[in-house]
């Protein structure tokens, strides 16, 4: 590789790498929420109707989310042909946001992703909830982990 070609394919990557950082900082002044479970019940989750207690914080400074109102959640699992769960939870106190109508309809490891608006920007975060049980005279269909 010529010294040219080697001008050339530095210049393509700073061509290509400019508007990659200048989206993420644009990104990072409003829309850096994380998510985190702080109950559930029932405890441990099984497959039904449940309810999901999760904190929203700010992933810059730790400081609770707070005035977002209804936030979406959507319960999936990571394999083909889940249907996944769509609600929505609103806050209960500072920064605590608790499901409305939430409900396992499967037995193992689960992703919950959480989406809203936060100062007019949309953000959209994710946690796991794993280990999720099949309840008594559910048929036998799960998967993920083998649950004892
Ligand atoms: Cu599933």
């Amino acid at each position: 590789m010529g010294l040219r070609w080697t001008k050339l394919f530095l210049l393509l990557s700073l061509v290509l790498l400019v508007p990659l950082t200048a989206a993420c900082r644009r990104g990072e002044a409003t829309t850096h929420v994380r998510a985190e479970l702080a109950a559930i019940e029932p405890d441990p989750p099984a497959v039904g109707p449940a309810t999901l207690r999760f904190r929203l914080l700010d992933s810059t400074d730790g400081r609770p989310v707070t005035g977002l109102g209804t936030v979406e959640v959507e319960g999936t699992m990571s394999h083909a042909g889940m249907e996944p769960v769509i609600t929505t939870a609103r806050e209960e106190e500072d920064g605590i946001y608790v499901t409305e109508g939430f409900r396992f309809t499967m037995a193992g490891d689960w992703i919950v992703i959480v989406r809203g608006t936060r100062n007019g920007e949309r953000f959209e975060t994710r946690f796991e909830l794993s280990g999720v049980r099949s309840s008594a005279g559910s048929p036998g269909h799960q998967h993920g982990t083998a649950t004892p």
